[in-house]
């Protein structure tokens, strides 16, 4: 590390990084946003777990984002993103997000940066190959990492894995002008797991390619008994011809349970829908769609590089690295060159569709990006390092350590047609003595490397948050543009709208209080209340009147049970608040918006149950003038 490498990563103060780089936050369940090629965190946007800098998932608005068929799920584990495509090239519109654990898929806004839609998954167990995209965004496509027993036959002991478990690729189809997501389809595969994929592009676009692993088909110690064969499989999917089945009327209707979010910009509010229907179509009964390419030992990784041509698949346990090429995929299906079947789906001999091998890439090859120069960059996490490769000569042709025991690795455009190769970044497993200690739990640790020459040259060590599985980074300006600064008042059509200080109230309606709150610099409109009882359920609607960029207020109230809210411009968010006691309870704005912040605040009284004060509100009402409250 030298001051050249210093300079490489120096972003002037108020000068702009380069590139975004999008980073999941693996068990926190959210989204990172760096800029590259200086590392700093600029945003944490929350998808799949609550999030109490802004209050996704507390206000009564985003809660039904978090909502599932299995109720309301504050904390997941998000593993991969996937920013959307045109022609196989970054577009810079949508970043696709899963949920691991209660498996869904979300789509992040790259205007807003705000999570808009989470799609629950029936039929799955548990969503790791997950979300990847085809060219276009035509389908944002999602494998089960765990078979399960699927359909009305549920209840089956474990040792029955081989007979009753299967596995499921979802094919959730992408509205292009509103990004809304809908299950076209479900592939019904053999049971066995479903690691990772990549879609084709270019030559192989409408085919699919997954890692599996676990084709053994153990149920208990998959440590041992999940490592046995010497080969698992990549299953490479024809899902044009799935296409063509499911025209053909041949899927099946199932009975299912999933959850439908959808957050809507106009009503600042998500709305979640319990769909019950699926169609699926069995891939051991409707033949073409699917084909086994053998490849060793538990592949993780299943890359396509940017010509299409050349698949890659990582053999975690494997001393070499095989490489497929598609066109020798075509041919061995129309030979039928094949070495038996799984299930009745053909298994292709590996000799006839293998490009080469990688030989001695490295220990424990994870995944792989590409630049735009043929070359191939392969995590190794085992040996720790990153290894530079060409794809077609198979050799390699540069190595450099990382701090320690890699596992996801990006370079800007990697998984595109068009690779801006210019960095490859580290996201690592093990932090030990990178950073100044924090106790037990560390920072994870990203390093960002040069790759613009010959030679990977490690630039930058960056902490980042949560654990990062996969990132992608993107040119900056393919996103600046079109970044949202406010929301349009005018446009708000939330129902609790308070559409001018004018219009601030509270009503009544049983035991529900509705407070219509506006807060402007620098006041709350109204700032005083009285009239709320014991047991009443107040909601605090505010709507922040400002039209100005960065111009945030927050919402506390004392003793409220989800703490705060923040609302954005020209938005309005709801805080839920129920007394338990009678007194008067401050309350404030919590972000610091101007000079008189500290003074954006106000009071609400809270009488008995069987109270007869009346409903009373305003702000800058005083004795003096005051004749409301007067009695
Ligand atoms: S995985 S470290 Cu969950 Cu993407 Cu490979
Ligand atoms: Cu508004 Cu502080």
């Amino acid at each position: 590390m030298s001051g050249d490498a210093a300079s490489k990563v120096y972003v002037a103060p108020g000068k702009y990084d380069e590139f975004y780089n999008i980073v999941s936050g693996g068990f926190n369940g959210q989204i990172g946003v760096y800029g590259i090629p200086s590392g700093r965190l600029l945003k944490i946007l929350p998808v799949f777990s609550v999030f109490p800098e802004n209050g996704y998932g507390y206000s009564e608005e985003t809660k039904p984002m978090l909502n599932t068929s299995h109720g309301f799920v504050p904390w997941d584990d998000l593993h991969h993103i996937a920013i959307s495509t045109t022609n196989g090239e970054h577009d810079g519109r949508w970043v696709f997000a899963n949920g691991n654990n209660t498996p869904r898929v979300a789509r992040v806004s790259l205007k807003s940066f705000r999570t808009e839609e989470i799609l629950e998954l029936p039929n799955s167990g548990g969503n790791h190959s997950s979300p990847f995209i085809t060219e276009n965004t035509e389908y944002v496509v999602a494998g089960t990492r765990f078979s399960v027993p699927m359909g009305d036959k549920k209840d089956v002991p474990i040792s029955s894995y081989k007979e009753n478990f299967k596995g499921s690729i979802s094919f959730i189809k992408v509205d292009q002008q509103t990004g809304h997501m809908n299950i076209a389809f479900q592939l019904r595969t053999p049971g066995f797991n479903y690691d990772l994929s990549r879609a084709g592009k270019g030559p192989s676009h409408g085919w699919f390619f997954f890692s599996t692993y676990n084709t053994e088909q153990a149920y208990t110690l998959l440590e041992v008994n999940a490592s046995k064969k010497d080969k698992d499989y990549i299953m490479a999917v024809n899902w044009k011809k799935a296409e063509e089945y499911l025209a053909q009327g041949k899927g099946k209707t199932e009975k299912v349970r999933y959850a439908h979010n959808v957050y809507d910009e106009k009503t600042h509010s998500a709305t979640s829908k319990i769909m019950e229907e699926v169609t699926v179509l069995d891939v051991s009964e409707l033949k073409d769609i699917v084909y086994f390419i053998p490849c060793p030992k538990s592949p993780h990784g299943c890359d396509v590089d940017p010509t299409g041509e050349y698949i890659v698949g990582s053999g975690k346990l494997a001393a070499t690295m095989p490489v497929f090429s598609f066109t020798k995929l075509q041919n061995a299906i129309a030979k039928k060159d094949y070495e038996g079947d799984f299930n009745g789906i053909p298994v292709i001999k590996y000799e006839s569709v293998l490009h080469g091998e990688v030989q001695k890439p490295g220990l424990g090859p994870l995944h792989t990006e590409f630049d735009d120069k043929g070359n191939a960059y392969t995590s190794m996490f085992l040996s720790s390092e990153i290894v530079k490769w060409n794809v077609k000569t198979l050799e390699v042709l540069d190595r450099v350590p990382t701090y320690y025991s890699i596992g996801h690795l990006s370079i800007p455009g990697g998984p595109t047609k068009k690779p801006w190769g210019k960095y490859v970044i580290a996201y690592n497993k093990i932090t030990k003595d990178r950073y100044l200690p924090t106790g037990p739990e560390l920072a994870q640790s990203a390093q960002l490397y040069d790759i613009s020459g010959d030679k990977m040259k490690l630039l930058l060590d960056f902490p980042t948050t949560g654990e990062p599985h996969y990132a992608e980074a993107i040119p900056a300006n393919l996103i600046t543009p079109n970044v949202l600064k406010i929301y349009k008042i005018e446009e708000n059509q939330h129902p609790y709208v308070t559409l001018g200080e004018g219009k601030a109230r509270v009503e009544r309606k049983g035991n529900q209080v509705h407070v219509y709150m506006t807060a402007i610099r620098s006041h709350l409109n109204p700032d005083n209340i009285e009239g709320v009882r014991v047991g009443d359920e107040v909601y605090f609607h505010v709507t922040n009147l400002e039209q100005d960029w960065d111009v945030p207020h927050g919402f506390a109230i004392k003793g409220a049970l989800n703490a705060e809210i923040l609302i954005m411009p020209g938005e309005t968010q709801t805080l839920k608040w129920v007394p338990q006691t009678t007194g008067v309870f401050p309350f404030y704005c919590t972000d610091f918006c101007s000079a008189l912040h500290q003074e954006m605040s106000g009071y609400i009284r809270v009488s008995p149950a069987v109270s007869n004060v009346p409903l009373t509100f305003g702000t800058g009402k005083t004795e003096a003038n005051d004749t409301t409250t007067k009695k």
